[in-house]
């Protein structure tokens, strides 16, 4: 995949929570185009695998056990930088270190439920928009 473009998951919370609208706004408004988009659901062991880089840490469970509770809105996204701009778009991981204007200042109620996933790196945009799109539902 081209190093323009990023991953991004609208997390159970911010959906059960009727985000998903505000959110997308928020990504297109930030110049991000919109290159795959579904509405799909992890099942505990797509959780497992999609976050098993932090297998050994000690929110992994609750991690999983969140992630493949209801269901999420999986995008690709394309822009100039887009790995980088898209973390800074999103904010801190943890809320209540978000900066003003990100979506999970708006939007994440907590370290856990916070809203909104984004790539780290490009190799790993690539691995997880594979991990959820066919390669002819990305545009
Ligand atoms: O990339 P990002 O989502 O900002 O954080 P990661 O350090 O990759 O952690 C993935 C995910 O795990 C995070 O979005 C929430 C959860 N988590 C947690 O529940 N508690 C922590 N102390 C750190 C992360
Ligand atoms: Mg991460």
């Amino acid at each position: 995949m081209a190093t323009n473009r990023t991953f991004t998951m609208i997390k159970p919370d911010a959906v059960q929570n009727g985000h998903i609208g505000n959110i997308l706004a928020m990504i297109t408004n930030g110049g991000f185009k919109i290159v795959s988009l579904k509405l799909t659901q992890l099942t505990v062991a797509d959780a497992k695998a999609f976050y098993a880089v932090h297998a050994e840490r000690p929110f992994y469970g609750e991690l999983v056990e969140f992630m493949s509770r209801g269901p999420i809105v999986a995008a690709i996204l394309e822009k100039d930088n887009a790995v980088e701009d898209f973390r800074t778009l999103i904010g801190a991981t943890n809320p209540a270190e978000a900066a003003e204007g990100t979506i999970r200042k708006a939007y994440a109620t907590s370290i856990g439920e916070n809203a909104v996933h984004g790539s780290d790196s490009d190799e790993n945009a690539a691995i997880e928009g594979a991990f959820h799109f066919a390669g002819r539902e990305q545009f």
